[in-house]
């Protein structure tokens, strides 16, 4: 498989296989070994394993146009870790509504249209917004944010995010006093993302995906929305053009390609536990002394410039290593209960 970063985007080219050609070539398959019936019943990872098997790899991916950003570095926030190769970053993903094993975000994912796009923030505020996010990028000024992404499955990754916080945009709708969580989703487009037009190529999510965050959580100044990284817009795979990045969560906080931002009074629901509650909570706080069901989440592959089997496996860290910056809001919480 070879990726190609395009620097003009090519239609005709890019016409050549729509998401939803895969997704109707999948399902044709899949009616054909009568595996539509019982992939309900099919443990997650086996789904995964069998749409590898049947996507064909095309042999070329023509990655979608990315725009140079304007930035500063920010000095607060950087870690010592060795980045994670761009390269890794843009085909290792976790994006169901484009397939569930980890090369399909970026083999699907290239034409989704990103632009004109519209960010709602509204719920219990007293400016409700509407954004052109094209607009909010080039207004709002941007930083980049070496984190690391910690995904519940136990591997990692080093990401410089281009992007401002959270707070910033909150702020500016002025939330009002009933304003306690703050629920956020994904963008619902069966046509474009054929992981929301079957329940077999989008791992039997209820779309759109859903997340949210406590009040104070969603204020932290590491919570942080991306529009970028590595220098450039967001890739579609990594949830352009705009996603929310919690560091020190599991990365399934992380939701991407974001069309609403809710303030709300209650605990909103949230993808993952809806789908499996006692494997994924609200909090999703990263603890390496909480296993999840099924694994240890003690340690971690940290994704390097080699492959995911080779990559080095180590520690994991309380609350991501940023405790010292979050730690506080959850002295009160028994995180064992709450994981
Ligand atoms: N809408 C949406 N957001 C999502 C996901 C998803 O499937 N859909 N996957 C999550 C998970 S499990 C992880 S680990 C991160 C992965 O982000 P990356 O692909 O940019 O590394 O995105 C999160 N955000
Ligand atoms: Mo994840």
């Amino acid at each position: 498989m070879r990726y190609l970063a395009r620097k003009a985007w090519d239609k005709h080219r890019a016409s050549e296989v729509t998401p939803e050609e895969v997704f109707r070539a999948r399902r044709q398959i899949a009616k054909a070994l009568g595996l539509g019936a019982i992939s309900a019943s099919l443990p997650l990872n086996v789904q995964a394993g069998l749409l590898d098997w049947l996507t064909p790899d095309r042999d070329t991916v023509e990655l979608a146009p990315r725009r140079d950003l304007a930035f500063d570095v920010s000095r607060n926030y950087g870690i010592g870790d060795e980045l994670t190769p761009e390269e890794k970053i843009l085909t290792h993903n976790n994006f169901y509504e484009f397939g569930t094993s980890k090369t399909d975000p970026v083999k699907n994912a290239q034409g989704l249209k990103t632009a004109p796009w519209t960010l709602t923030i509204d719920g219990e505020v007293n400016h409700p917004l509407t954004l052109d996010v094209d607009e909010l990028i080039n207004a709002m000024p941007l930083e980049e944010r070496v984190y690391r992404l910690r995904c519940v499955e136990a591997w990692s990754m080093v990401i410089p995010w281009l992007g401002f916080p959270l707070a910033e945009l909150v702020k500016r709708a002025d939330p009002n006093s009933r304003a306690r969580y703050v629920a956020f989703e994904t963008l619902y487009d069966p046509k474009q993302m054929p992981g929301q037009a079957s329940r077999f190529v989008g791992g039997g999510i209820d779309y759109p995906y859903v997340e949210g965050l406590r009040m104070d959580e969603a204020m932290n100044p590491l919570t942080l929305v991306s529009v970028g990284l590595y220098g450039r817009t967001l890739p579609p795979q990594n949830g352009a053009p705009i996603r929310l990045v919690v560091p020190w969560k599991y990365g399934f906080k992380s939701i991407k390609s974001i069309v609403r931002i809710k303030l709300v009074e209650r605990m909103p629901p949230t993808t993952w536990n809806l789908l499996a509650s006692h494997e994924y909570g609200f909090y999703a706080n990263v603890n390496p002394g909480v296993d999840h069901p099924r694994w240890s989440q003690a340690s971690e592959r940290r994704i390097g410039a080699g492959g995911l089997l080779s990559a080095k496996r180590i520690p994991t860290e309380m609350f991501n290593g940023y405790g010292e910056l979050v730690a506080q809001m959850y002295t009160d919480l028994d995180l064992r209960r709450w994981y």
